[in-house]
């Protein structure tokens, strides 16, 4: 075997959050595993959305590993919702503490992954020309690590600068005196628009649909607060785990619709006050029930129309979609940046884009002359990532090929016909409707325990039954379906993207996705195929 052909126990693919623990759990397992990462360092979404503003939207007191209690105890935020720099050194801290930095390879994208049947393992393919052949392979590709690039004639030859907020320079881009174009207006954008407003001459936003947002109120972490959280961290994270999206969004177990409307408008004011996604667990209907939704809606309007001063442009801004059905965002001074006479907005329903030349922007109506270019178009999420590689299982079977009408998953862990293949946070998993690090840090434990369960075994081989991936498509679809979610033209449902399929993709649902992981396993893996080591496949 030469230096470019290694064998390996388990290939980690991503050195995000997700695959940052899948290393140290296998490696405490005693397994010989690597990452590997096509960025230059570490972080994953936190290495690479470097653009103003970017910061956490759940709080970072949640949004933070708890696997190892000393960790959270040493680590100090200083903010309720930590920015983009001090997550990023955070995940380089927990890299050095765990000594996880020689187990990572960076700089190299994992081309091609493919599935030897007669070794029970995968050959895995780098764009270095590395080969690794290794028993068992962990997507921890993110949710949102494929940016999404608009098609726009003219883009990609244009020489006016063009920066993707999932890709943005690191060593930060200076709009001072420059007029600027932002493509897109949801978190990215919203979050990144009032900073670049704040430093350019003039700012543009480019608005295909409007979206909700809700004030972060964000501020220095209260040292009291913290004391109290940090003395009982275990328990304070045992109460969220049974909470729906896996945060502490302090939920209203009743209707909106029971209530009256005064103690409706009190509880909707006193969450506008606080701010953040916890307003949509004022009720417990909200994502349910359109009725509930449109009382959420109209106190939404209200807002966008009192912290807009022209009425016109006010109504430009308002979303007609159920609130929550695309994620809700949560900014600084959003709304207040299009009182001020150097920020436009445009609306591309209206006046589409034709094109761009090396000095403009061009819409139907007019030539907007800018020096730079924000594209804040999002990301091909759940899937973008993964169908990346060319990921080819039993009898060559394409996984681009499988998941052609959608993608299909067993728990959102793994896929029939892709045995010893797992993924962290795979379609299909609550993922990206929940607070992500807990959820990724259930989903590395799972893998790790499965893993070592095959060890201990002596299996070979494990796969999923088509039959449990199409129960638990059924069920993810289900539970969908009862909720407003489908009802908008969101990434959940891969919308944003031309061509791809409309299925929705994450699992509503943190505790009874857990409860159910759970019970596989008691089960002896249910809806999983485990085979021996010396049995026929
Ligand atoms: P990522 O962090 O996306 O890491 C995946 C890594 O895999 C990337 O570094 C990528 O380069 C690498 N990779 C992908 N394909 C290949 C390949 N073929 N070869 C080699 N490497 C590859 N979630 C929350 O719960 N709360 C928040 O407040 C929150 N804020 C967010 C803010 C932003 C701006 C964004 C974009 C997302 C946010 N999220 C948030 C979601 C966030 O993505 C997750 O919380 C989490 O960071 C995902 O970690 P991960 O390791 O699964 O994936
Ligand atoms: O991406 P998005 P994002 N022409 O897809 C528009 C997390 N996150 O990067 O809505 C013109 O939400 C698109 O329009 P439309 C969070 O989970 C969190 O902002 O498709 N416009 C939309 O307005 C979030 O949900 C934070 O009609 C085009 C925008 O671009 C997820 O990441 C911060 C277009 C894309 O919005 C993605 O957020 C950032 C085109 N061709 C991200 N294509 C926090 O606050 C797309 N658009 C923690």
């Amino acid at each position: 075997m030469t230096a470019h052909q290694q064998r390996l126990d388990a290939l980690i693919v991503g050195a995000g959050f997700a695959g940052i623990y899948m290393l140290h759990r296998l490696r405490q397992q005693g397994l010989k595993a690597q990452v590997i990462e096509a960025g230059s360092g570490v972080g994953g979404t936190w290495f690479w959305n470097r653009y103003p503003g970017a910061r956490c939207d759940i709080p970072s007191i949640e949004y933070s590993y708890q696997f190892s209690a000393a960790l959270q105890q040493e680590w100090e935020w200083t903010e309720k919702y930590a920015s983009q720099d001090e997550i990023l050194r955070y995940a380089e801290h927990v890299v050095d503490r765990f000594r996880l930095r020689d187990g990572i390879k960076l700089n190299t994208r994992v081309d091609a992954a493919h599935f030897l049947e007669e070794d029970d393992a995968w050959s895995v393919s780098l764009s270095d020309g590395g080969q690794i052949t290794a028993r068992y392979v962990v997507m921890a590709t993110g949710c949102l690590s494929k940016p999404n690039y608009p098609s726009i004639p003219g883009l990609d030859v244009t020489q006016i600068p063009v920066y993707h907020t999932a890709r943005w320079p690191h060593e930060g881009v200076d709009f001072s005196g420059l007029n600027v174009a932002m493509i897109g207006t949801g978190s990215s954008g919203i979050q990144s628009a009032p900073m670049v407003a704040g430093q350019a001459d003039s700012l543009t936003v480019f608005q295909r649909t409007p979206n909700y947002s809700i004030p972060a109120h964000n501020a220095p972490l209260d040292p009291a607060y913290v004391r109290d959280i940090k003395a009982r961290y275990a328990d304070y994270r045992a109460e969220n785990w049974q909470r729906g999206f896996g945060a502490d969004f302090n939920e209203n177990d009743q209707s909106a619709l029971e209530v009256a409307d005064e103690v409706r408008r009190e509880a909707y004011e006193a969450r506008w006050a606080k701010g953040g996604l916890a307003f949509l667990a004022a009720f417990n209907d909200l994502i349910f029930d359109r009725q509930a939704n449109d009382t959420a809606r109209d106190f939404f309007i209200e807002k966008i129309s009192a912290r807009v001063d022209d009425p016109e442009l006010a109504k430009k801004l308002m979303p007609d979609m159920p609130i929550g059905c695309k994620r809700l965002c949560v900014d600084t001074n959003y709304y207040e940046i299009y009182n001020e006479p150097h920020v436009r907005l445009i609306d591309i329903t209206e006046t589409p884009i034709q094109q761009v030349t090396d000095r403009a922007v061009v819409t139907d109506e007019a030539e907007c002359p800018v020096d730079a270019i924000i594209l804040a178009t999002g990301f091909d999420a759940m899937t973008g990532a993964i169908l990346d590689m060319d990921i080819r299982g039993i009898a060559g079977q394409s996984l681009k090929q499988k998941w052609r009408s959608g993608p299909k998953t067993y728990l959102g862990l793994a896929t029939a016909g892709f045995p010893n293949l797992f993924m962290v946070s795979g379609p299909g998993s609550p993922s990206v409707l929940s607070n992500m690090l807990p959820t990724i840090e259930q989903h590395v434990g799972w893998i790790a325990d499965c893993i070592d369960h095959m060890e201990q075994h002596d299996y070979r081989r494990i796969s999923v039954m088509p039959e449990a991936e199409e129960a638990w498509a059924h069920h993810v679809n289900e539970v969908a379906d009862a909720s407003i979610y489908p009802s908008c033209n969101s990434w959940y449902l891969g919308a944003n993207v031309a061509g791809k399929s409309r299925v929705f993709m994450p699992y509503i649902g943190v505790p009874p996705y857990v409860a159910k992981c759970e019970e596989v396993v008691a089960q002896g893996y249910q809806g999983f195929n485990l085979v021996p080591t010396g049995a026929g496949s």
